[in-house]
Parts: structure tokens; sequence; C-alpha cells
């Protein structure tokens, strides 16, 4: 089962030359970058397992109406592959997903890609890793890389009676294109990020749009605008003009974004501020910006980044709906004040499963534990990227990781470069499996639980960056303190053979 441009298989860590074989699940955006950076350090012994038959991950799988990323594009892309030709300041998801599609196809990574190839189980059998596929398939490697997403899980509410509608319903990561909405009563649950993208593009589209609200969001009025054709071409051409430029929105999103989440000052009073004034300004009718405040801190759950959603909402054929959900009937929503609202389409904008992380696959690793059984009580792991009784696997985007009002991207490329510099060590013949402590492990947790208290996500809401035990299943510090400890590993940390 070996893709074209793949050496055959050589059982564990090649004695001669060293190099590991590598399996990376999954070809999102972490995926891709794991890859790249591999190819790029002379690694070419490696497949990536993706389940769809696209690269792209949530950016594949995300098509509603409205959808652009709300990090900057000129950060919003691979450092090693800039996109002059980004149209806008924050680019639309389709965008994005054609640059990754692009950027697959020339960084020479597709050859590597085995699409429509889910692994459902990955067990370390004292040497390398056995891999298993949904269609029987089964393949080997000496090195495994979860990049398999963190909102890859549509989340869609048990709400009593959700199978009885006579209408279309579909979840926002599973658009379904074939449903007319022009003219359509559309009616929307959920007011993430996705319903208020959703909602701004549908508003005056839908007739009418029926925005069903739990807890109000705040938001930060980010104007999505255009790229001239004529800075596109000037980025085309000035390759140090394009680096700049990623830097400048780096330090932006890090001074700022970066800082206001995880300690008070002057960063996340300034944010707070301006969405408070926002609101305060964009709404004048004071019933309705009650309905719009929040009850907690702007920053508690993930900021939304829009300057459509105000505007829109204020619209005659915009109907936010404050009432609880009580039950789904064939013709629409019944809310707890008795009103049936009526509806030909039901979007649930109502988010992922984001502590999943790799399951369903099953992995297991060292004495046959799983790491079911590993995260019985919420997912941990050491400094975002490995995890401890399971040698030689590492995690992107992995449990605790700077996520949030960031680019994932950048993320994913300080923990690719990390995870490379195991490999390199390894095909230097220093190590053929290496696994972090236990202890190295729990210090670290210790540490990042100790750092909590300071961060804006304990202030008092409910989102779903909080584990089960109520602790954010983030980063705690900043982007910078994230790159420096996984600058280089500490072998004091690993038990390695
Ligand atoms: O999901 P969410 P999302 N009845 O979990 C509501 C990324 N993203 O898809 O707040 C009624 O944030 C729920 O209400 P409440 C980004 O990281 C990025 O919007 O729990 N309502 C909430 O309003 C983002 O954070 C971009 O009370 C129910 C909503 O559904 C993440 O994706 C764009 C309900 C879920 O909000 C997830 O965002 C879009 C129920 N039973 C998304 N159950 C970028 O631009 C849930 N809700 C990068």
């Amino acid at each position: 089962m070996e893709p074209a441009g793949v050496s055959s298989y050589r059982e564990g860590v090649d004695m001669v030359t060293g190099t590991p074989r590598v399996a990376i699940v999954g070809a999102g955006m972490a995926g891709l970058c794991m890859a790249a950076k591999l190819r790029q350090a002379g690694f070419d012994d490696f497949v990536v397992h993706e389940r769809a038959d696209e690269v792209g991950g949530t950016w594949r799988d995300n098509t509603y109406p409205g959808l652009s990323c709300d990090v900057p594009a000129r950060f919003y892309s691979f450092s090693f592959a800039p996109n002059p030709g980004w149209t806008r300041n924050f680019a639309p998801g389709a965008e994005i997903q054609r640059y990754f599609v692009r950027s697959s196809a020339e960084l020479g990574l597709r050859p590597h890609i085995r699409f429509r190839s889910a692994i459902t189980e990955a067990g370390w059998d004292g040497r390398r890793y056995r891999l298993h596929t949904a269609d029987g398939a089964t393949d080997h490697a000496d090195v495994l890389i979860a990049a398999t997403g963190i909102l890859r899980e549509p989340k869609t509410p048990d709400i009593p009676g959700i199978g009885t509608f006579d209408g279309a319903a579909f979840h926002s990561a599973r658009w379904d294109h074939s449903v007319p909405l022009r003219g359509k009563k559309v009616a929307v649950i959920g007011t993430g990020s996705t319903g208020v993208q959703i909602t701004s593009a549908l508003a005056g589209v839908a007739a009418p749009l029926k925005l069903f609200q739990r807890t109000p969001q705040w938001i930060l009025p980010l104007p999505r605008l255009p790229y001239s054709a004529a800075s596109r071409a000037a980025l085309a051409n000035a390759p140090k003009l394009n680096r700049l430029s990623y830097r400048a929105y780096q330090t932006i999103m890090e001074q700022i974004f970066g800082k206001a989440a995880v300690e008070p000052g002057w960063q996340r009073s300034g944010v707070a501020a301006v969405c408070r004034s926002y609101l305060r300004m964009a709404i004048p009718d004071r019933r309705l910006r009650a309905k719009l405040t929040p009850p907690d801190d702007p920053m508690c759950k993930r900021l939304i980044m829009s300057a459509a959603f105000y505007p829109a909402v204020r619209r005659d054929d915009v109907d936010l709906v404050t009432a609880g959900i009580e039950r789904i009937e064939p013709t629409g929503i019944r809310t707890t004040d008795g009103r049936l609202h009526e509806a030909d389409v039901l979007v649930f904008a109502t988010g992922f499963d984001a502590h999943a992380f790799l399951r369903p696959m099953e992995l297991t690793g060292e004495d046959g534990r799983t790491l079911d059984e590993a995260w019985r009580d919420g997912p941990r792991g050491y400094r975002t990227v490995a995890v401890p009784g399971f040698p030689n696997f590492f995690t992107l985007i992995g449990p605790h990781s700077p996520i949030g009002n960031h680019s994932l991207i950048a993320i994913a490329e300080t923990q690719a470069d990390y995870v490379l510099r195991w490999l390199e060590r390894m095909r230097a013949g220093e190590a053929s499996s290496i696994v972090p402590t236990a202890e190295a492990t729990d210090e670290f947790n210790a540490a990042l639980r100790g750092a909590m208290p300071s961060t804006v996500w304990t202030t008092g809401c409910d989102s779903w960056y909080l584990g089960a035990d109520g602790v954010p299943e983030l980063w705690p510090w900043t982007p910078a303190v994230h790159r420096d400890m996984l600058a280089e590993p500490v072998p004091a940390h690993f038990r390695i053979a």
C-alpha cells in the first residue's frame, strides 16, 4: 500500500542510515506543515494518512456562507510558503482551502498522502507502530505523528424532537449546498464565531433569519478589507516584504491577544474596552443591546472578530431569539415562552467536540495501555507534543496547545520543528525510541495548572476551552513561551533507547 514516491518499508529504524519511517495522521494544516518540514529536512520515508479525499481538514469540511478566517491572512499562512495573492486581510475559507491544496502540490507532498485512509488503530509493538485503516489495510511506522486537528467532530445538541423536523437540517461543518436559502425561513442555532459569520452572510438572503442565542458573545469590530491588485503584485515580487508582514502580524497578535488572554494588563483591559464601547455604539436600541450583552468578560470565550454581525442583527428581517429552545417540531423551533418559530432550514452552529483529539482512533502504547485509559481524567501531554507511555508518538496541536485568537499554523510550525529535532537525533543514531517521563509530564502539567488562574478563560464562563474538570485545555502562557519550551528537546525529560 505504498503511495507513489515512497520507498517500501524497512522494518524498524534502519540501522544503516538511522532514518525512521514516519506516519502522519491527517492532511489538514498541521499534517501538511509536518510533511513539508520532513521533506525540507530530507526525510523522504513518510506517509500522510488522510481519511477524506482532499487535504485541508477543517477548511475542507467547513464551507458555510460567510466562512473566513479571523486571524490575519498574512500570518495565517505557512512561514515557508507565503501567499502574496491573498485577496483580503482576513481570507475567505475557500481561498484558504485552495492555498492548502496548492501548497500540498507545490511543496511536493501529494505523492506522500494516502487519501481515504482512516487510521482506526495504532499500536506500539515495542519497536514501532502497527497501523490499521478502516478499509482493512495495515502499515508500520517507527514514528507516529497525530495531526488530527481540534475542531473536527461536529457537535449537534440533543434537543428534544430534533429528528421530527420536516425541512432541511444540518451542522455548519456539513453544509448542504443543495438547499436553497434565498427567501427561506432560516433558523441558526449558536452564536460562536461560526454562527456570527453565518448570520452576517445570510442577513438579507433568508427571510426571515432567526438566530437562537443561548449566551451572548463579545465582538471586536475587525473589518474584512480587500487587498488591491497593486499591493498583491508588489508582494509577489518582494519576498522580504512578505516575511516582514508575517512578522508584523505575528508580533501584533502575540503582543496584544497572546498577552491579553494569559495575564491581566493593558492588553486585556484595552480589548475589553473596545468590545464594550463597540457594543454601545453599534447597538443604540437598549433592549437589543441588553440581549447582546454577555454576562462574562471579553475573551473568556474565544473572542469573535466581526464588523458585520451587529449591523446584521439590527435588520428588520433578522430576529435574535433569546428565549430557550424547548423542542424542535416538524415546522420549526418551539421556545420556552411557548412561541413556535417556523423554519424551512435549520442550521446547527453548535460547535465541535474539542476534546476528542485523535479519537475515535484507538492508540495503544507501552504495556497495552490505550490513550483512552491514559486520558481517563482528561488529555494530558508533555509540553503539547508528546504523551508518557506512548513512545515515538507526537501530537501537533495536542492538549494545551496555544490556541484561541492566534494562528494555529504558527503553533503547528513550532511543534513540527520540535518533532524534527528528535527525528534528526534518530537519524544520527542517537536514539531509536523516545518517550517523555511521567515525572516531567506531571511537572509540566502542575506548572500549567498553577498558571491558569491568571488567564481570562477562568473568569467565569462556559466554553469549549474548558476540559471536563473545568480547567481550560489551553496554554496559560504566551506563544513565545511555547516557542522557548520547544526550542530544543530536554533529554532528561525523556526515556531514550
Ligand atoms: O462553536 P462554539 P463555533 N442550544 O462552540 C451554542 C473556530 N472558528 O463553531 O455559548 C442553544 O464557539 C453555544 O451556546 P453557549 C474557533 O476556534 C474559527 O462557533 O454554549 N445553543 C454557542 O453559542 C471557534 O471558537 C473561525 O451558551 C447552543 C454555539 O452554539 C470554534 O471554531 C470561524 C446549544 C457554539 O459555539 C468553534 O466555533 C469559525 C444548544 N443546545 C469557527 N449547544 C475563524 O475565523 C451549543 N449552542 C478562524
